[in-house]
């Protein structure tokens, strides 16, 4: 059931692409759906060229013959679309929860415009209920950890923070070979805010907390995809 919803709301994502259109593909399951379906028109024709969030990606589109470019050559994109963990009324996004997050940003800053495709259970009163993910880099992560730590207790996180992965002995590592944490918030209440005290410490690359970025969602329910504009 769930796999259906988040192909619906991915077939209708594909009715906005047009002829041409330089694409950024998101990551996860929902994305995954999308570029399937984009597959399908490649293959029955359709020309469009695209740039991949992440190497898992980047293997699904080439296995189904979707032209693939990158940034420095194709500079600005048309539109991205992608996934999320959790969408509020305002459209900002937690995404990371696939560790594809930094290449996501990027690729969706570079495009003029985001439609976030995902099921009714991604939307959300007040974002932080799904643990932040926060790509660190690898040196100096205690000290980059404490520094977390203590902007988490300033935006009055209620749990604590995990490195992925360690629970089963093997860091997480992303494509870009950073690390990822995960910070309980509980409830995040002023994101903008912490948006900017998570980038102030020099060892967090990027966090998931997308912010004025997404311009539209299919958000896909039992009942039928809902557009939110
Ligand atoms: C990507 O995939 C991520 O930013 C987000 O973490 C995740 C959503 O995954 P799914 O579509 O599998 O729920 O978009």
């Amino acid at each position: 059931m769930s796999e259906d919803l988040k192909r619906h709301a991915a077939a209708k994502a594909v009715e906005d692409v047009r002829p041409g259109m330089r694409l950024g593909l998101g990551t996860g399951s929902t994305a995954r759906h999308f570029v399937d379906l984009l597959g399908a028109k490649v293959a029955a024709g359709f020309e469009v060229i695209c740039v991949p969030t992440s190497e898992v990606t980047a293997r699904q589109a080439l296995g189904l013959n979707i032209p693939l470019s990158d940034l420095e050559t194709l500079g600005q994109l048309d539109l991205t679309v992608d996934g999320a963990d959790e969408i509020d009324h305002d459209f900002n996004l937690i995404k990371g929860g696939g560790g594809a997050l930094l290449r996501e940003k990027i690729v969706a800053a570079a495009s003029a415009s985001m439609i976030v495709i995902a099921d009714s259970t991604k939307l959300v009163e007040t974002l932080g209920r799904f643990p932040l993910p926060i790509e660190v880099n690898r040196f100096g992560l205690a000290a980059t950890r404490h520094a977390v730590e203590a902007v988490m207790a300033a935006h009055g996180a209620e749990d604590g923070l995990k490195l992925r992965g360690a629970d089963a002995g093997e860091p997480f590592v992303t494509d870009g070979g950073h690390l990822i944490l995960d910070a309980f918030f509980g409830r995040i209440s002023q994101p903008e805010a912490l948006s900017r005290d998570l980038l102030d410490i020099p060892g967090v690359v990027q966090h998931g907390l997308f912010l004025n970025m997404c311009s539209k969602a299919y958000v896909a329910a039992p009942d039928g995809v809902k557009t939110l504009i």
